[in-house]
């Protein structure tokens, strides 16, 4: 008989049981995620025929040209996480700051903040390369009934009761976690309905794929470098195969199935590397180590790392758990480096 694929909205009502103590809201978060993403599939997807191409006459906090998909990402999330009134804010890539959102009889009372990157990866968007939506669920640290302060957000990623990503490529993928393991959802665009396609996702322990931007070479620090010429070394399985999309999501999810490592290190150019602790590095490392892999900054767990800025960027390695182990063996080399 045809196995039954199970729907992402099935899979949350049988999964809502793992939260005996939530009612029901986390997994209305995760359907309001589930529609944006089906949104936001529709216009990635035909981003070729309309003029919803190329830049706006806009730059966000970091400095970056906003393209216009990116600003469209970040209001249709923005939208369906307000419309659904279980959070009291939301951070994003494209903010400078978080944004407060009252709840039904304009209160306080909602439970979760949300931060996110809405379109990562979005100078592809251009060159028809696969981009995505990362999304990291936090509860409030501040008392219910009062407005939602910075320290909601400030929290390490240890702290994080779910975390994401949509990736839009070949298929369209929603790949998440709530603390037990990580599942994949493939939707059929067809009917607009995601299926698990991906059940129990992990990492081999080893890979021998690297994602790193080697145009950066000459800027790297000596413990990345060493690294670097180790997976290119004739020996065992190794030399490795490079392989680097540009888009993080794609590389992580290829990584993730293949094995492998993904390193955006310090540099001359990036003194702190590029990648957000927040919206970026946090929730794909609770991925990574939810599918039995690793994510450090070279030297310390990520999601051990205390925020203290909601745009900082934090240096980031993470994939199989015996690749990550090495490289950061090769940084340990030089301690002082830690101290980015
Ligand atoms: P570079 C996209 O802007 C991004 O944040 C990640 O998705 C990607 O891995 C990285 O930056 C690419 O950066 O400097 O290699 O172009």
């Amino acid at each position: 008989m045809k196995e039954k694929h199970i729907t992402l909205g099935e899979f949350i009502i049988d999964k809502q049981t793992d939260f005996q103590y939530s009612s029901g809201e986390l997994s209305k978060l995760i359907n309001s995620i589930r529609l944006a993403a089906k949104v936001v599939n529709y216009e990635v997807n035909k981003a070729g025929l309309v003029d919803i191409l190329g830049a706006t006459n806009t730059v966000n906090v970091q400095g970056e040209q906003q393209q216009k998909l990116d600003a469209y990402a970040n209001e249709v999330f923005m939208q369906a996480l307000i419309n659904r009134e279980i959070v009291c804010g939301i951070a994003s890539e494209e903010d400078d700051n978080y944004i407060t959102i009252k709840g039904k009889n304009n209160d306080n009372n909602n439970k979760y903040v949300v931060l996110m990157d809405p379109l990562d990866g979005s100078s592809n968007i251009d060159v028809n390369v696969s981009v995505g939506t990362i999304f990291s669920i936090y509860r409030r640290v501040t008392p219910t009934g009062t407005p939602v302060q910075e320290i909601d957000f400030l929290q390490k990623g240890s702290q994080q009761v779910a975390a994401g990503y949509v990736v839009y490529g070949t298929s369209t993928m929603l790949v998440y976690t709530t603390g037990y393991g990580v599942n994949g959802f493939t939707l059929n665009p067809a009917i607009g309905t995601f299926y698990l396609s991906h059940p129990n996702m992990q990492y081999p322990k080893d890979g021998v794929i690297y994602s790193i931007n080697e145009g950066n070479y000459v800027h790297f620090p000596q413990g990345v470098k060493d690294y670097l010429k180790y997976c290119q070394k004739e020996e065992g399985d190794r030399p490795y195969t490079s392989r680097y999309i540009g888009s993080l999501v794609s590389d992580f999810h290829r990584n993730m199935i293949k094995g492998g490592i993904y390193i955006y290190p310090t540099s001359t150019k990036a003194p702190k590397g590029k990648l957000r602790l927040l919206y970026e590095a946090n929730p794909m490392a609770y991925i990574a180590e939810q599918a039995k892999g690793a994510a450090s900054d070279g030297y310390r767990r990520i999601m051990d790392i205390q925020p203290t800025s909601l745009h900082q960027r934090v240096p980031f390695f993470c994939g199989s758990k015996n690749m990550v182990k090495k490289a950061n063996e090769f940084m340990g080399q030089y301690p002082d480096d830690a101290n980015y």
